[in-house]
């Protein structure tokens, strides 16, 4: 049975909502937010390094990213009626829309109401909160990719197109310091054919 690793206020609504939807039975372990820094509390770390809800275990399977974990559960019920059919015109608009909550609509909220949050000292939060947020995504990334040749295992994947490009910008932005796994699988990815290719284009 699926645990769901719930923190109070969060994204992993999401992750009960559905299973609630397809009427799926589940385990939830609630974690509380640190009513200071509303930051999530180590309890939350011991499942999983980023310490983000939601996290889902699931027998072997520890997964993080509430999109990821939709289709995850989705996986688990072919019959259901809440992805459209791959080969329906539906099924891009829900790939779409499904990707754009956490990649493009997620950045400006989020910062917004960062910004909107008070500090006794006068600092500005939104740059705390970048730092943070870059360390333990790069950490996360660096870890991955001292255990994977690739993002996903022993192959090549869409998943390293996708993190590629992002972490080219990261490289270009000098933010990648320490971090001699990225410097080098980006050094590989830089050596695909299909890559150079595709950089013709600007
Ligand atoms: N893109 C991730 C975002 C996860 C995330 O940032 N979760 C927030 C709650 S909505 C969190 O755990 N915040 C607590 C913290 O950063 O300490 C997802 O969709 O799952």
């Amino acid at each position: 049975m699926i645990t769901i690793h719930h923190l109070n206020k969060s994204r992993s609504k999401r992750v009960i909502w559905l299973l609630e939807e397809l009427e799926m039975p589940y385990n939830i372990v609630e974690h509380q937010r640190d009513p200071m820094t509303n930051l999530s509390p180590e309890s939350l770390k011991l499942i999983h390094p980023l310490a983000k809800a939601p996290v889902i275990v699931d027998g072997d399977v520890t997964l993080c990213e509430s999109g990821a974990i939709m289709e995850y559960i989705l996986n688990q019920v072919p019959s259901n009626t809440l992805r459209p059919n791959v080969d329906s015109d539906a099924y891009y608009h829900y790939l779409e829309w499904l990707h754009f909550a956490e990649g493009s609509l997620s950045l400006p909220v989020i910062s917004s109401l960062i910004m909107s949050m008070e500090t006794r000292d006068g600092t500005k939060p939104l740059d705390g909160y970048i730092a943070k947020e870059l360390q333990l995504d790069l950490s996360y990334i660096e870890n991955t990719l001292r255990v994977r040749r690739y993002f996903s295992g022993d192959c090549f994947s869409a998943a390293d197109i996708m993190m590629t490009v992002m972490l080219e910008i990261a490289e270009n932005l000098g933010l990648l310091e320490n971090r001699p796994k990225i410097i080098d699988y980006l050094a590989s990815m830089k050596q695909r054919q299909a890559y150079q290719k595709a950089t013709r284009f600007g």
